[in-house]
């Protein structure tokens, strides 16, 4: 067999495996809505800051919603662990080996979740910003965080991911001067790939910028 011949097999094996993953989050999406929950997927490299959004999310929501929350990471509970310290009930998945949450890691931790007594829940995808973009979960909408930290062109080099999501979040605004961001150029960037995205500015640090990403995400 020649080598043109196996990358076409490649292609073709990578389409099914995102067709059945589709059908599978079709199936997710149809069991949060018949259970009025809203899901987010919550997207971004290793250290962008998710769980502290998150964690600072759920302190200033939880008196009026239901929540709970999916940790993927391929190794540990850490995140689960945290997100758990803020009294909502974290489920951990390690993937092991995998780079993304699949729809059907989503369907089979959903079974461990009180579905009929949940308004919310908040999905945090393994850190990067790769993979996840060609998976999605059956989530209302796909949260993609990156920080200032990680270079002036970290959006424009993962269009795939905000041409696919419904919020861009820019964390570590504290950082900004420090770190000689450009700021304007990561925002403008996001909006060139995808007019339609909601552009949010937060510091998980100084809290900047979370009530914004309520508004944002209409909670
Ligand atoms: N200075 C600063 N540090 C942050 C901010 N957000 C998160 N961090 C820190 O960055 C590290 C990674 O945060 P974490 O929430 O674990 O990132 P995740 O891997 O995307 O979930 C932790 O040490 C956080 O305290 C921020 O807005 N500003
Ligand atoms: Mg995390």
């Amino acid at each position: 067999m020649g080598e043109h011949e196996i990358s076409i097999s490649i292609a073709d094996a990578e389409a099914s495996l995102i067709a059945a993953n589709n059908r599978i989050a079709a199936q997710n999406r149809a069991l949060f809505d018949e259970k009025g929950i809203r899901v987010l997927d919550v997207v971004g490299a290793i250290g962008a800051g998710k769980t502290a959004l998150i964690e600072l999310l759920i302190d200033k929501i939880k008196s009026k919603y239901k929540i709970a929350a999916i940790a993927g990471d391929m190794a540990t509970d850490v995140d689960s662990t945290r997100i758990r310290s803020h009294g909502v009930q974290a489920i951990q998945i390690e993937t092991a080996s995998e780079c993304a949450l699949t729809a059907s890691f989503v369907r089979d931790v959903a079974k461990d979740l009180d579905l009929d007594n949940l308004d919310l829940l908040i999905i945090e995808n393994v850190g990067n910003l790769i993979c996840p973009s060609d998976f999605i979960l059956g989530a209302h909408a796909r949260i993609t965080v990156v920080s200032v930290t990680e270079g002036n062109h970290v959006v424009r080099k993962h269009p795939l991911l905000f041409k696919l999501s419904e919020v861009a979040v820019i964390n570590k605004m504290d950082l900004a001067e420090i770190v000689e961001a450009n700021v304007e150029e990561m925002v403008s960037d996001a909006l060139t790939i995808n007019p339609e995205i909601k552009v949010i500015k937060t510091s998980a640090k100084t809290e900047e910028g979370v009530d914004s990403l309520i508004a944002a995400l209409d909670l």
